[in-house]
This record gives structure tokens, sequence and C-alpha cells, in this order.
């Protein structure tokens, strides 16, 4: 600084404005940005179709079937918590139209089950054990309602509407609203007993519903299988494609009706629409005894969550409630050992250990510097020159280390760039290439076999613009425990 300072004052100026790099293609809104940091969150599957024992509740469930015998919020939320999820989604109302707190606009709900006397109200339970635990919560309001005598005709969508108005205006900030694709069909429909069938590209009027949750909750992103906010991932096993843009062109698809390439996005896409992974625990979404020994083991999760957050998405994973209104140790066991795995791994980052040099720095900036990457802030960035896109990076340490994941983010204000990259090792005086990928944005997380070495480098080989790098991280998972002989 004091090199800068003994300048003459016009040259101070041109030495400190290197101008940061245009943004290239759409670019993430600050609510969508919020939505990236989150990475992983949690559904909570719950209704009467917990206590039918189904996956899709007809209508005609009385509403008495809904009575959990021990429900605790807070243990529900301290599990989503304790498995590292920043937020939770409840199905305020699932597709038998049952609503979890006592909405005004129909009978089909809590306050007429025998649940604490009719005065219980799911919705702001857990809501309330989020902001206690600090996690956020979000809502899944199910467009399809098999349950009211209007569904089909235009006096439903006010009604939905009403009912949204209620779940964004009593229950304090909501991070999301899920809007489901599965709709129109058979139905209980106030005892009409009947296939009612709906025009999904109209009958919903999606763009007024959308401008209503951003009048009454503007921070909330929302979901549907084309945006706006984020998108399905195109499958419910939790794997986004290898290849997967945070930019699509959704054009005129509503929820339930697509024709884009969900699984990997597109590009050029029109719009920063990037993808979320929802995936059960369980096989089923809803809570089934006979699923008990069918959760998924922590390997499993694992392979899921590189295969989502990993891909650039944002992993949701179901975890049912259970007809106590708990979730129960199977799958509490296999979500413990996924998070210690998992905080094992990310607890030591090699990077901030390395010294990180680049084969180009943007005007030789310092605020473009290499030494960004390993700083754990996702605001600061490498970058280069206009004219350099596939720069190289090192990261050499004093003695070997052993690592078998590299993470890497983008800076996304300035929108997804990267298009393909490689990794390589200094092995037996020569670098060899370990690893190769496309797209990064959000996060990739690169798992391979352990290496090791004292030098590894990352090479940025296909991007339209130069590049800009927020972070590269380089982990090693734990050995995993073998159990001793006996
Ligand atoms: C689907 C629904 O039909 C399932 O029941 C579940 O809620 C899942 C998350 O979305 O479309
Ligand atoms: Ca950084």
């Amino acid at each position: 600084m004091a090199g800068l300072l003994a300048l003459p004052a016009c040259l101070r100026v041109v030495a400190a404005t290197v101008p940061p790099p245009a943004p290239f293609g759409p670019t993430p809104t600050e609510r969508q940005l919020r939505w990236h940091e989150m990475e992983f969150y949690g559904f909570l599957h719950f209704t009467v179709n917990t206590f039918t024992d189904k996956e899709w509740g007809y209508g005609d469930e009385p509403e008495s079937v809904f009575n959990p015998t021990d429900f605790d919020p807070d243990q529900i939320v301290g599990a989503a918590r304790e498995a590292g999820m920043k937020g939770v989604i409840l199905t305020a109302k699932h597709h038998d139209g049952f609503c979890l707190w006592p909405s005004k606009y129909t009978e089909h709900s809590v306050k007429n089950s025998p649940w604490k006397g009719g005065k219980g109200d799911v919705v702001r339970e857990i809501a309330d054990a989020c902001r206690r635990q600090n996690i956020k919560f979000g809502v899944y309001l199910s467009p399809w309602d098999r349950n009211h005598k209007d569904y089909g005709r235009p006096e439903y969508v006010s009604n939905y509407r009403n009912q949204l108005r209620e779940l964004l205006t009593q229950y304090g900030e909501i991070f999301t609203v899920w809007f489901d694709g599965a709709n129109g069909g058979d139905g209980y429909y106030g005892g009409a007993r009947e296939k009612r069938r709906i025009d999904n590209r109209t009958y919903y009027d999606w763009p007024n519903t959308w401008q209503l949750v951003r009048q009454l909750m503007p921070m909330a992103v929302m979901f549907s299988d084309v945006g706006p906010d984020f998108r399905w991932v195109g499958n419910e096993r939790g794997i986004a494609g290898e290849t997967c843009w945070a930019t699509l062109n959704p054009g005129d698809g509503v929820p339930g009706n697509t024709r884009a390439d969900l699984n990997h996005g597109e590009r050029p896409g029109t719009h920063w629409i990037p993808a979320e992974c929802d995936v059960s625990i369980r096989p089923g979404w809803f809570y089934h005894p006979s699923e008990d020994s069918k959760v998924k083991t922590p390997a499993q999760l694992l392979d899921i969550y590189y295969k989502s957050v990993g891909r650039g998405a944002c992993l949701n994973l179901n975890i049912p409630p259970d007809r106590r209104g708990r979730i129960t140790e199977n799958d509490l066991r296999s979500l413990r050992e996924f998070r210690r795995i998992l905080d094992a791994t990310f607890a030591t980052d090699f990077a901030r250990q390395a010294r990180i040099s680049a084969s180009n720095i943007r005007g030789n900036s310092p605020e473009f510097g290499p030494q960004n990457v390993a700083d754990g802030n996702r605001n600061t960035y490498w970058a280069t020159d206009d004219t350099v896109s596939t720069p190289e990076l090192v990261l050499q340490w004093d003695a070997p280390r052993t690592f078998n994941v590299i993470s890497l983010r983008e800076y996304l204000p300035l929108g997804q760039r990267v298009e393909a990259f490689a990794l390589d090792q200094w092995k037996d005086g020569q670098w060899r290439e370990f690893a190769s990928a496309t797209s990064i944005g959000n996060r990739r997380l690169v798992r391979v076999s352990p290496i090791t070495t004292d030098k590894m480098r990352l090479r940025i080989t296909k991007a339209p613009v130069c590049p800009a790098i927020a972070e590269v991280g380089v982990f090693a998972e734990p050995v995993p425990q073998v159990a001793p002989k006996q």
C-alpha cells in the first residue's frame, strides 16, 4: 500500500481501478443467491396419509384420522438442523386437501381433528421451532386439491390464493413456496367422486399467483418444474446431470407441463433457474411402517449429496414424521452418520495451507488475485484479463497432502462462465490429469480415489469469457471405519 501511495494521484486512481469482468448471460437475483447459499434443506411430508398409509389421499379421509400421539416439532426440526439442513419445507396441504393449519377456507383441516382438541396448528408449531433453532421455514401448498368441491372451477383458484395468503401473512418469514406439478384427476371433490381435468397451462393463472407471493413475501424463492426461481431436476432420485447449468429457456412452460431438459438445464439459457434435487430418505414421501427398514444408508445419502449439491444444485431431502409426529430412530441414525462424514470431510481445507499462483491475474490486481479462492469467502474471486479464458491455477504445498475431494465455486453474480475444466496432480516429475468435468456454478464437488501430491493444478479448459472463480477447496474424506474382526 505504501508503494501505491508514493505514486502521483492520477496514477494511483488508474492502479486502483481494474474493472471487474462484465456479467455473462443471465445472472441470479438476490433472493436466488440467498437460496444457493443454503445448498441443503429438507422436506417434511406429513398429513392424513401418514395415518392411512397412503402416498396420495383421495380427499375423503375423515379429519379424525389425523391424530399424532406425541408430536414434537423441536425433535423434527432438530433432526433437520443436526443433519445440516438450512431449512425445512412443510406440506401445509398435500393433494388430499387436508390443511395442517386451521384455514378459514376449508373445513378439511386440523381444526376438525381430535388432535389437541381441534386447536392444533402444525404449520405454526413447525415454523416456531424453525425460528427457535435458527433454520428457515418454507411451505408446500398443493395446487391439486382432491377434497375441494370447486376444484376445476375458477372459484377454487381464489380459494387457493386465499390459503396462500394465510400462510404468507400469519407465520413469519417464509423462505420458499413449493408449487407441485401433479394435478387434475379423480378425487372426492366435496362428494362428487369424479374425474376432473384441468388445462394446467391456463387453469391456475400462475403469473398472478406468483405476483401475490412477490408482493407478500418478496424474498421467498418459488419452486415449480420450470421456476420462476428454481426448477425441478427432472427425477425424484435427487440426482442432477453431470453437466447441470443454472440456466434454462422456460418459454411458456408451466408447472406440470414442461419440455425443457430439466436435468441438465440449457445453455445458452434465457433465465437463471437453477435446479433443486428432491428425494426422500425412504422409498415414499410419507411415513409408512413397512419402509422402516428401507431408509437410505449414509453412503447412499453421501452419493446423492455429491450428485446434487456437488453439481451446483440444492438438495431437498425429505424426512417424513411418523404417526407419533417425530422422526424415527432409523432415519436419525442415517442422518447423523451422513453428517458426521461430511463434517469430517470438510473440517480441513488443504487449499488454505497452499501457496497459490495463477497463469494470469486480471489487470495484475490483488483484488482479482488467486489467494481469493482460498479465503472462505464466496464474494471474493480470482479473475483473469478479458482476453484469457483458459487460465491455470497451481496449489503448492511444503509437503505432500493426501486428498480425494475438490470443491470449486464460481462467483455467481457474474453468471455461469466456465464450461469445462481439468485437475492435474504433479507426479513423477510431470503433470497428470486425475479428473475433468463441465459446469461449475454454485458448487462442483469432484470426488476421486485418494491422491498424494505436493502440487495440484486447476485448468479451465473451456469458457466463452474469462472465468471468475470464488473458491477452490481441497479435502480428504475420513477413511471408512472398518469393524474389527470378532
Ligand atoms: C410430487 C407429489 O405428487 C408427491 O406426492 C410429493 O409431494 C413430491 C414431492 O411431489 O409431485
Ligand atoms: Ca473467495
